[in-house]
């Protein structure tokens, strides 16, 4: 019964937080990601990295001021220079770079990407209530489906280490191995269901294809990137009893309507899921099973299934209407939205009603329009992870990325003083461009006090 007080004691306290990728100084638009329209069709346009730390940063701290506990993940060094040796090229930073930019123009695009940013990919976590050991469990995602996004998984894991230091309360996996047979996209296709923070919850593991199963209906025209087999190994790293798991097949028509995550068609969060019509595979008898795991767990799910008639695919897609950040704030429920849906109808019409009928109380709305083009809305940009205040000062012991007005202010001072306002791909050539965006990195190491090189 000791045991079992402390765990009480620890678990009044348990928040939500949102650690948001910083973006970094080479962010640009190379049309790197197949499947993901976005992406394609800014390829080659000249960026503004300045603009795109500030946006993120901005919504880092708007959902501060709003009272939600929020904390920030460091965008990795690029270009990675390592993975371009690996690759067999040689000598200095600048002839590394000019070879591959001959040679293999993708590649050398892909050293460059500031894809980090999006941190709903960095990593799956399970908080440690859910755990059979009690502990919080992060899996950094491989995402061995983009070669760009797969040099993350690494550095990922790297900083995941510092960050999640003490072994006594966190386990950081290793990332699965990087096959597309075990795609693994992290966060962005996991939902987690529960009354409080601290009940155990319910996990939904959402997956593009069962890699092995001949007969799972797969998308024509996009890549699925994760697949079950990848969900079913991260739910039995993080010790998951099989009553606190679902898996539900994302619908591969989404997929191939340019639905690459499952955060780009539903979100969840407490007993809240909002979904697309058309998100999954047999989506009426999943749902049925979702909400019966869910009351098993005395969790009486609220599902809000947005209709095909009142959303077409390419408005879901390009309102980003689901990669809204779902939120608790003194007991009301607010949506943090794209700028994008004010200005799409269809959008703006479902917002209006959510709000009518009380499903949510207040939507708010963030412009994160540089990552927008790339395909990454207000929900890619964060990773969600429950802390109680042992974990949370466990983290503050180990590195300073908990958010504060203090940390706020050295982030905004450090971009506004150098990154550039502007990125051509042209400028992905030049040395100097390299050395001084070490240098940035390496005061971003200083301030969020962790080993970034
Ligand atoms: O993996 N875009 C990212 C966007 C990730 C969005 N994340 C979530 N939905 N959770 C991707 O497709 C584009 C990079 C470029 O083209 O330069 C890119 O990687």
């Amino acid at each position: 019964s000791n045991a079992r007080n402390h765990s009480l004691i620890m678990s009044i306290d348990a928040k939500e937080y949102n650690f948001d990728g910083l973006v970094g100084p080479t962010h640009n638009y190379a049309g790197l990601s197949e499947g993901n329209i976005a992406s394609i069709a800014h390829g080659n346009l000249v960026s503004n990295p300045k603009a795109a730390a500030l946006q993120g940063l901005e919504k880092m701290k708007k959902l501060h001021d709003l009272g939600l506990p929020q904390a920030v993940l460091p965008p990795q060094l690029r270009p990675d220079l390592d993975f371009l040796r690996n690759l067999g090229f040689m000598g200095t930073a600048e002839q590394i770079l000019k070879q591959a930019a001959i040679l293999v123009p993708k590649l050398f695009t892909a050293s460059y990407s500031a894809s980090a940013m999006w941190t709903a990919n960095a990593a799956t976590m399970t908080p440690s209530y859910d755990s059979d050991d009690k502990k919080l469990h992060l899996t950094p995602a491989n995402l061995a489906n983009n070669i760009h996004r797969s040099i993350e998984a690494k550095t990922t894991h790297k900083v995941l280490q510092q960050i999640f230091q003490d072994s006594n309360l966190f386990t950081v996996h290793e990332p699965l191995f990087a096959n597309s047979m075990l795609g693994d996209e992290g966060a962005a296709n996991h939902t987690r269901f529960c009354n409080d923070y601290c009940d155990q919850g319910v996990a939904l593991f959402v997956y593009g294809q069962e890699y092995y199963n001949q007969s799972c209906e797969k998308p024509k025209k996009y890549p699925a990137r994760q697949t079950l087999e990848a969900s079913q190994a991260v739910a039995r790293q993080h010790r998951l009893e099989e009553s606190n798991i679902v898996f539900m097949q994302q619908s591969p028509e989404a997929i191939d309507q340019g639905v690459f995550h499952n955060d780009v068609c539903s979100v969840g969060n407490k007993n809240l899921f909002l979904c697309y019509e058309y998100a999954f595979v047999d989506q009426q008898n999943n749902l049925e099973k979702l909400k019966k795991a869910c009351k098993a767990k005395q969790i009486d799910l609220n599902i809000y299934q947005v209709s095909g008639k009142d959303l077409s695919y390419p408005d879901m897609v390009k309102s980003y209407l689901f990669n809204s950040q779902l939120v608790t704030v003194n007991n009301k429920t607010l949506l943090i939205a794209p700028v994008e849906c004010e200005q799409n109808t269809s959008a703006a019409k479902i917002l209006d009603r959510l709000v009518k009928d009380k499903i949510v109380d207040q939507v708010l709305f963030i412009d994160c329009r540089q990552s927008m083009s790339n395909g990454g809305g207000p929900a890619c940009l964060r990773l969600r992870v429950i802390l109680n205040d042992t974990q949370a000062e466990s983290i503050k012991k180990h590195s300073n990325v908990l958010f504060s007005d203090e940390l706020y202010h050295q982030l905004k001072a450090c971009i506004n003083s150098s990154y550039r306002d502007k990125l051509e791909p042209k400028d992905l050539l030049q040395a100097d461009f390299v050395e001084e965006v070490k240098q940035i990195q390496l005061k971003l190491a200083d301030i969020l006090r962790l080993d970034l090189l």
